[in-house]
């Protein structure tokens, strides 16, 4: 059961704790923990299942099939294509060094799993909208990107936060397509990398991320076009000026830096009005900010400026 004994018992959501392949999993799980004491990176005890956090639910909607989700995929850096899932294992995500600089008090690199101990996980069912018109609904495991904001120490001067992508050519052969801009770079201003619903992703379905997904940590920003989720994150970069994306240097005018969803503001070649859930027969209507209104409007001063939304 190889999935089993990789997972991280904090990575498990509550409602399968007692399930059986958890159950038969156990052991090697508190086997891992005991390797976990000696080196002194033992979970507190409230982390060893991680709970679901009720505020983000799918309303209406159904969870999205995990074989779906995992083999449905945007990663450039492994083709321009869906089918990315294969090429994507490929990627070595243990050990993953993450770099935390620009303004802040002072610059400094962990590996994701020392991150891991010094944050609380929890679940939260997240829609994921795409800018090409699919969707998805995703329970996803993580912490709030606030949690890293503070402890990266930004200095008052720091107004964005610049996200970098790994590079290496030589595991991703999309990075050799030298038109693309890599590595892929998204961003965020701090009020909007600060608000409670940006997250940052080491888990899905219960389970570690898969590579396909952006394993080992990615971004969750569910308000925003799915560009914006940037995925497999080396780089955290303070900054005073805004950062200049992936996908505003390849086509500014079709996939800006603010990208949030609107229906009533058409991408220049298709119409937003309407999304394709994946895995089911009807399309549904796509909701301003993507349903998440109600927490992030106040975010952005004007909402009549088509600016914010592409
Ligand atoms: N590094 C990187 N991050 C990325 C992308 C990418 O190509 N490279 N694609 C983005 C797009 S367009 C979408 S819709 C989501 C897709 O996430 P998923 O494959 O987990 O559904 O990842 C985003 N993050
Ligand atoms: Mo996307």
């Amino acid at each position: 059961m190889p999935h089993v004994r990789r997972s991280r018992p904090w990575q498990l959501p509550e409602r399968l704790v007692t399930s059986e392949p958890l159950v038969l999993g156990r052991r090697s799980i508190l086997a891992g923990l005991g390797a976990l004491a000696a080196s002194g990176l033992v979970p507190r005890p409230s982390e060893a299942a991680v709970p679901r956090n009720p505020k983000w639910t799918a309303d209406d909607r159904k969870l999205t099939r995990e074989d779906l989700a995992t083999t449905y995929n945007n990663f450039y850096e492994f083709g321009s294509h869906k089918q990315i899932a294969k090429a994507a294992e490929a990627l070595v995500t243990k050990p993953w060094r993450i770099r935390i600089e620009g303004l802040v008090e002072k610059p400094f690199e962990l590996d994701v799993d020392e991150l891991l101990t010094k944050v609380e996980l929890e679940e939260r069912i997240y829609r994921h909208r795409c800018v090409e018109a699919w969707s998805m609904v995703v329970p996803w495991t993580g912490f709030p990107l606030a949690r890293l904001v503070e402890l990266a120490r930004p200095l008052g001067s720091a107004a964005f936060l610049e996200m970098q992508t790994f590079l290496d050519p030589k595991t991703a052969p999309g990075q050799r397509a030298f038109w693309y801009p890599w590595p892929y770079t998204e961003g965020l201003t701090i009020a909007e990398a600060t608000h409670e619903l940006a997250f940052l992703v080491t888990g899905v379905y219960g389970k570690p991320l898969p590579k396909s997904m952006g394993a080992p940590i990615r971004l969750a920003v569910p308000w925003k076009y799915g560009f914006k989720s940037i995925k497999s994150i080396v780089r955290f970069r303070f900054t005073e000026e805004r950062p200049k994306t992936f996908w505003e240097e390849v086509a500014d005018h079709e996939y800006g830096f603010w990208a949030n969803v609107n229906p009533d503001v058409p991408h220049p070649r298709w119409s937003q009005k309407m999304e394709q859930p994946l895995g089911e027969a009807e399309k549904i209507p796509t909701k301003i900010f993507n349903g998440y209104a109600e927490w992030v409007a106040h975010l952005y001063p004007d909402l009549r400026d088509p600016v914010y939304f592409r």
